[in-house]
């Protein structure tokens, strides 16, 4: 089905200009939001970072998915993490640095970005219903290694609506793996969080920058407005 057919076009007050989409062919797309990146003791806290900063991304995105479920729209989670026996794991990405427990070590939320681990878990205020798709993933693009081109093509979706952490890592190589596939994405500003203000608001600013080269940005209200529209 094209926007013609559904008749549909919905228009996000948003940066560098407005962002259109048909519901239709929209999915949301929630990016790691798991334990591991946003409770003390998971793979972010591991790495030296302040946990508590990514608590702000969670009232908004509760909001924007909820409005999302209740408008009918595609809804699609990812989870980085690896295998048990870390066979998915590049061994660079588990050397790299010096965190206080590497990936696949015991911690307090089971062994680290483990799939299947207490931590590797969506956080309880946006776990994902039985109906929707979550997308495990070994990298930080949510394209690479996984089956999400396919699942979305599948479904007929084209535009992205952009959620989760961290801004400057999975989000951002996600929004540019999808740009290079076709998709047209949308990051809202407020569902988005990092460790790092500073990246987060370049990672933002790189994104609107020369015309929307990665894309669209606005905040949630912006795009909760457009929902609004939607005729059923
Ligand atoms: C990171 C992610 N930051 N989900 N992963 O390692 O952004």
């Amino acid at each position: 089905m094209t926007e013609h057919e559904t008749g549909q076009r919905l228009e996000v007050d948003a940066s560098p200009y407005s962002y259109a989409f048909d519901p239709h062919h929209t999915a949301l797309l929630v990016i790691d939001m798991q334990r591991d990146f946003l409770e003390p003791g998971g793979f972010g806290a591991t790495l030296g970072n302040d946990v508590g900063l990514l608590q702000r991304v969670v009232p908004p995105l509760r909001d924007t998915l909820h409005a999302t479920r209740a408008a009918g729209l595609t809804v699609v989670h990812t989870r980085e993490g690896h295998l048990p026996d870390l066979s998915d794991c590049p061994p660079a990405k588990r050397r790299r640095g010096a965190p206080t427990l590497r990936i696949g070590d015991d911690g307090p939320l089971g062994r680290v970005l483990i799939r299947g681990e207490y931590g590797h878990g969506i956080i309880d205020d946006l776990a994902p219903l039985p109906t929707e798709t979550v997308i495990d993933k070994p990298g930080k693009g949510a394209f690479y290694a996984t089956a999400l081109d396919t699942v979305l093509r599948e479904a007929a979706i084209t535009h992205l609506i952009v959620t989760g952490v961290t801004t400057e890592v999975c989000v951002h190589t996600t929004v540019r793996e999808a740009n290079d596939r076709g998709y047209d994405c949308l990051v809202l500003t407020d569902c988005v969080g990092s460790y790092l203000p500073d990246l987060h608001r370049y990672a933002l600013d790189m994104i609107s920058a020369q015309g929307g080269i990665f894309g669209w940005v606005a905040p949630s209200q912006n795009y909760l407005k457009a929902l609004q529209e939607r005729i059923p």
